[in-house]
């Protein structure tokens, strides 16, 4: 017979199954900027989880919503059916959103978000009688969930090239990341503005008649954070806007206070017609995901597409009643406490201490953008990988949780960081880097 909670069972997500399982890093509890590990260890959080318990652990006005929601109406149909909540918290969501983005569509991830912006965008243009406009472009280096949308116009290779055939139709734009131009950059680096003309590119080869919409992430997050260039997105909304393409910005890690301000669109003075989010929406406590769409979207759908049913897209728990009241409690905590503003200043303190690594063993380049920061260090040779997942262990075990992807280290920590956390950061991600080979 098997034994039960062997560990084998589960088949753990995006992580190395046979290492973790030798030797798990196992939490049990949470509470502020803390974990806790099985072995009663503290463990600090220098990646909000996964960039989304942006109010910090533990929240009782969260977690009272959702067991005072739980008690009174559990599940509601969400199609055909509606209950209160759902309603209340788009209003509130369109409300923080920038101008003119005033309608929400619930999903239950990023990646659903994302998949239903690619939807909503072919189906608008097919509404308002422009069916052929159909390629969806993305961004090499992008991230966009893990759904065939998703990574068809995502562009992180290992993320696509097992898995066949993916969407036709799907063009990329180049990414942003210019090492020998940029490196150390403090914000938005320099150069690389231009690269928004790569679009242009793709319009000339495949004709904005073709071309249904662009799809970026604002900062790219999960690629190694990629600040964009200065007036890079105005410029892509520019082109979007001369050759009639929507604009998505994917803020499923900058939605919700990261930048210091409620979206990244806001931060940089760019709409885009539709943002994605997710994660950060209930403080990461309970899924839930959201397509955020502008008026003439939902207008154009409203008037134009077949009726009755305007949008043949949607999910047993959009707009769940328990993530619901999560998501109207978390915008309370970041409106009551002003986190995003508070966020905006420690994001000055997070620049001072992180460039200070600069000199530090194996470091070759740091990035940073809002409360959003990473140290890029040297792959091994032939063992690209290697050392950052090497560093995510040993600052396990020296009390940091620590978010690597490839020889990339990320932060993200929840907004309600004080300066003091900051500083334990990174004097445990020191010692790391001085025992690092
Ligand atoms: N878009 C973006 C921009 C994301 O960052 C997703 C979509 C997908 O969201 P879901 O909820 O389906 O996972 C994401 C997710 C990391 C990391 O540390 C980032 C994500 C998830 C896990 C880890 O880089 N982002």
């Amino acid at each position: 017979m098997k034994r039960l909670n062997d560990l084998e069972s589960y088949w753990m997500p995006f992580t190395a199954n046979r290492d973790f399982k030798k030797d798990p890093r196992m939490v049990v509890a949470a509470d502020g900027m803390y974990y806790k590990s099985e072995t009663g260890q503290d463990i600090l959080d220098s990646a909000a989880g996964l960039w989304c318990v942006n109010a910090g652990h533990n929240r009782p006005e969260i977690t009272s919503a959702i067991s005072e929601q739980a008690a009174t109406l559990d599940f509601a149909p969400s199609f055909q059916y509606g209950h209160p909540k759902s309603f209340e918290l788009a209003s509130r969501v369109a409300d923080l959103f920038p101008k003119g983005l005033d309608h929400v569509f619930f999903t239950n991830s990023g990646s659903e978000a994302v998949d239903s912006t690619l939807k909503i965008a072919l189906a608008y243009h097919r509404a308002r009688g422009k069916g052929t406009k159909t390629r969806l472009i993305g961004r090499e280096r992008g991230y966009h969930g893990v759904g065939f949308g998703g990574i068809s116009v995502g562009g992180m290779p290992r993320n696509r090239q097992y898995f066949g055939t993916l969407l036709t139709g799907v063009d990329h734009i180049s990414h942003t990341y210019l090492p020998d131009k940029n490196k150390f950059s403090k914000g938005s680096p320099e150069h690389g503005e231009y690269l928004a003309d790569t679009l242009e590119d793709i319009i000339a080869l495949h004709d904005a008649s073709n071309i249904a919409s662009v799809i970026v992430e604002p900062v790219a997050g999960s690629t190694g954070v990629l600040p964009p260039p200065k007036n890079y997105l105005k410029r892509l909304r520019e082109i979007c806007d001369k050759h009639d393409i929507l604009l998505i910005f994917d803020e499923v890690i900058t939605g919700f206070g990261r930048l210091g301000k409620a979206t990244a669109s806001e931060y940089f003075g760019v709409t885009p017609d539709i943002i994605s989010c997710a994660k950060a929406i209930t403080n990461g406590i309970i899924p839930m995901g959201a397509a955020v769409v502008s008026k003439k979207i939902y207008d154009t759908m409203m008037d134009e597409a077949d009726m009755p049913i305007e949008l043949f897209h949607g999910y047993t728990y959009s707009g769940h009643p328990i993530a619901s009241a999560a998501g109207l409690a978390a915008l309370d905590i970041y409106r009551d406490e002003d986190l995003f503003n508070k966020a905006g200043k420690t994001a000055k303190y997070l620049e001072n201490i992180v460039h200070q690594l600069k000199n530090d063993k194996n470091v070759i380049d740091i990035r940073n953008l809002g409360l959003v920061a990473a140290i890029e260090i040297a792959p091994r040779p032939g063992a690209v990988g290697a050392r950052g997942y090497e560093a995510m262990k040993k600052a396990w075990h020296k009390g940091l949780m620590l978010r690597v992807t490839g020889d990339t280290l990320a932060f993200s920590p929840p907004l309600i960081a004080e300066n003091h956390d900051i500083d334990k950061i990174f004097e445990i991600v020191q010692s790391v880097l001085k025992e690092l080979d």
